[in-house]
Order: C-alpha cells, then structure tokens, then sequence
C-alpha cells in the first residue's frame, strides 16, 4: 500500500500575508497582533499588510477585499470578542466565524479564525500573552495553510 500525504511546513520565505485586526478590545487585540507578528518575523515572512478595523463585526468585508486582492497566500483575521453581560456577543462572535468560513470558502484563500471568544478580560488575557499567545498560534496555521495551499498550486 503505497500512502500518500500532504501537510503544509512553517517556512516563510517567499509568503505574502494580510492580517486583518479589530480595534475593540484593542489592549487584547494589539497583543494577539505583537504575537502573529513575532511568528512570521521569526519564520522569515517576506512581506506581512496589517489593516485595522473597529470591531470584529467589520472584518469578513475587509478580509474579502484582501482575499480578492490577489495579492496575499494567508489572510490571518485577529479579533477579540468578551462575552459580558450583553446578546452583542453572540451576535458578533457568530457572525465574524460565518463571514469568515465564508471568505476562505468563496475566494480559496486560507482565512484564518483568530478571534478570541471569551467570558472575561481576564480569560481574554491569559490567550493574548499572559499565559499564551494566541495570535502566534493563529499564525502558525497561517503559514501552514499558505503553504499548503501552495502545495496544491503546484501539483496542478
Ligand atoms: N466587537 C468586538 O470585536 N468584540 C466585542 O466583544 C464586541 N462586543 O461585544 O460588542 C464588538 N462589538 C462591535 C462590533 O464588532 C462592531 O464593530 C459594531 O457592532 C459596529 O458594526
């Protein structure tokens, strides 16, 4: 039996990413941001677009807009929502993984889900740095998402 598979690796070099980041929750979301961004500097990432948007809520538009673009083998999406004490939660949590799955789905760019969904600032803190950070980690599927749909290119 002869078995094949296919994964993508961590190498950076040559990769062109786009991240998208919300500005609510900005003291969660600039550390997820400062940790995608230590990922790809230290995997040797060509060339890394940051856009910055208000709320979570904004960031499938901006997503499809780069997705489209052409221009980007990764798009990583960064947000933070908190639950609190409101129905928004739900709402904007649900909607961004949506809008998200979507983009990655119609455009075949790999879109990255890196939102934060937590109770508490204080959950929200320890995935943004204090215990782990997420937005590194988000950034590794990144680079081997980009690399994988690479992979793909080349075998046809
Ligand atoms: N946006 C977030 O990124 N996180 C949240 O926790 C949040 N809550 O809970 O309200 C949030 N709301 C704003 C939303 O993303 C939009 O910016 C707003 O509704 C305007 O469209």
């Amino acid at each position: 039996m002869e078995v094949r598979t296919v994964e993508g690796g961590f190498i950076g070099a040559g990769l062109r990413i786009g991240i998208v980041v919300a500005r609510f929750n900005d003291l969660l979301t600039e550390e997820l941001l400062k940790g995608a961004l230590d990922c790809f500097e230290r995997h040797g990432v060509e060339r890394v677009d940051v856009v910055k948007v208000p709320g979570s809520f904004e960031i499938p538009l901006v997503a499809k807009r780069m997705a489209e673009s052409g221009r980007y083998d990764a798009i990583l999406a960064l947000g933070a929502v908190v639950r609190g004490e409101t129905k928004h939660f739900d709402l904007v949590a649900n909607e961004v993984a949506k809008g998200v799955a979507k983009v990655s789905l119609d455009t075949g760019v790999p879109v990255i889900f890196g939102v934060i969904t937590v109770e508490d600032e204080l959950q929200g803190f320890n995935r943004a740095g204090v215990k782990s950070n997420k937005g590194f980690e988000y950034a590794m599927t990144a680079l081997e998402m980009a690399n994988l749909m690479k992979r793909f290119k080349e075998r046809e």
